[in-house]
C-alpha cells in the first residue's frame, strides 16, 4: 500500500526540469499539469510512484515529472506497468500513452489487461492519429476524415476504445478532455484510487495534425452570442450511472454495461464524458494471493530468498535432480 504524506505535496513536487518539446497549444500540456495535481492531491509521494511512457508524443509525460519512470517500446506500456505493479505492489502504478500505442500496436496487450484486472491507471492520450510521426491516422480516427497529413480521407473505420475496454473486462472505464482542467483531475485521481485495472481515454487536440478535432471545435465560439458551446457533455447530465452497487447481482451488471455501450456509441451532437462503468472484482494480486498464500505477507519483491546465513530458503533439491537427469 502506497503512504499518503501528512504534509501537504505540491504539484512542484512532480515536475522535472527535463525541457519540454511538445508543440505549443498542445493538449498533452493540460493533462501533464493535471496529473501532477491530482499526484499531489491525492499525497502521493514521488518516491513511491512510477509512470511508464509509450513511445509517442504522449509517451514523453513521464520524462516531465519527477518520480520513477520508464520509456518503454512501442506499444508495450502495459506489460512495463503491469510487471512492476506485480513484482512490487507498493508502488503506485500508471501508464500513460497514445492512441497510436495502446489501441493500435499495443492492442493485444490492452485486451489481456482488462481480464488481469491490475490494480492500476491506464491513461491514453487520444489525439486521432500518430502524433510523433507526422500525423498518419490512428485506430481511433472515423472513416471518412481527413486530417491535414493524409492525402485522401480515412478508409477504415474507427475503434470504440471504451467499448473494447467494456468487454475485455476493465473495472474502471473513463472519458476526460485534455483543456478541462477540473474534470480531468477528478478523473485521474478516481482512476489512480479505483482498486483495479482503470482505463481513462482522453481526448486530447494535437493542433500539429488534427486539424479537424481541435480545441476550437471542441468548445465552439457562438459569436453572435459571445458565449462557447462545448461539444462535451458529463454522463451525469445524461443521467447516468455506471457505478455497480452488488457485482454479483448479473440483472445490475448487464442494464449497466447496456447503458454504457450506449453512451460510448453516442451519435449525439454532443460527446459524453464521465465515468462510464465501474466495477468492484478481485485483483490479480488478490486472485494470486489465493493460490500462494506467502504473497499475502511479502509483495513478490520482499520475499526473503535467504536465511541469515545467506542459505537460499527454498529447497531446490527435486528441481536440479529433474533438470541433471
Ligand atoms: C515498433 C515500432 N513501430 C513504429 C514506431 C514508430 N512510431 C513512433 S511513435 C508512433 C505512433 C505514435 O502515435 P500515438 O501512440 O498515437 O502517440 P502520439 O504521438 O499521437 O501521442 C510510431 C508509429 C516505433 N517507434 N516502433
Ligand atoms: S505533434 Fe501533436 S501530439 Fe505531438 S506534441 Fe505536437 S501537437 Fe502535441
Ligand atoms: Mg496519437
Amino acid at each position: 500500500m502506497v503512504s499518503k504524506l501528512q504534509v501537504p505535496l505540491t504539484v512542484a513536487a512532480y515536475k522535472s526540469d527535463v525541457h519540454n518539446d511538445w508543440c505549443p497549444g498542445c493538449g498533452d500540456f493540460g493533462i501533464l499539469q493535471a496529473l501532477q495535481q491530482a499526484l499531489a492531491e491525492l499525497g502521493l509521494p514521488p518516491w513511491e510512484t512510477m509512470v511508464f511512457g509509450g513511445i509517442g508524443c504522449s509517451g514523453k509525460v513521464f520524462n516531465y515529472m519527477a518520480c520513477y519512470g520508464v520509456h518503454t517500446l512501442h506499444g508495450r506500456v502495459l506489460p512495463f506497468a503491469m510487471g512492476a505493479k506485480l513484482a512490487n505492489p507498493d508502488l503506485e502504478v500508471i501508464a500513460v500513452g497514445g492512441d497510436g500505442d495502446g489501441y493500435g500496436i499495443g492492442a493485444g496487450h490492452f485486451v489481456h489487461a482488462g481480464r488481469r484486472n491490475v490494480d492500476m491507471a491506464y491513461i491514453v492520450l487520444n489525439n486521432e492519429v500518430y502524433g510523433l510521426t507526422k500525423g498518419q491516422a490512428s485506430p481511433t480516427l472515423d472513416r471518412g476524415q481527413q486530417t491535414k497529413s493524409l492525402p485522401l480521407p480515412n478508409i477504415n473505420d474507427g475503434i470504440k476504445p471504451l467499448a473494447l475496454a467494456l468487454v475485455t473486462g476493465y473495472t474502471w472505464i473513463g472519458r476526460s478532455y485534455a483543456f478541462d482542467g477540473k474534470h480531468l483531475k477528478e478523473m485521474i485521481k478516481q482512476a489512480i484510487e479505483h482498486k483495479g485495472m482503470a482505463l481513462l481515454d482522453i481526448i486530447q487536440p494535437c493542433p500539429t495534425y488534427n486539424d479537424l478535432h481541435t480545441a476550437e471545435w471542441f468548445n465552439k465560439k457562438v459569436k453572435e452570442e459571445e458565449k462557447s458551446v462545448s461539444k462535451l457533455v458529463t454522463v451525469e447530465e445524461l443521467k447516468h450511472d455506471g457505478v455497480i452497487k452488488d457485482p454479483t447481482n448479473r440483472d445490475e451488471v448487464f442494464e449497466k454495461q447496456r447503458k454504457a455501450f450506449d453512451l460510448i456509441q453516442y451519435r449525439g451532437e454532443r460527446i459524453p464524458i464521465g465515468v462510464f462503468y465501474q466495477i468492484k472484482l478481485p485483483t490479480y494480486i488478490e486472485r494470486m494471493q489465493s493460490q500462494v498464500p506467502m504473497l499475502k505477507k511479502y509483495s513478490p519483491v520482499r520475499i526473503p530468498y535467504a536465511d541469515a546465513n545467506h542459505l537460499p530458503t527454498t529447497d531446490l533439491t527435486d528441481a536440479f535432480e529433474e533438470i541433471t537427469f
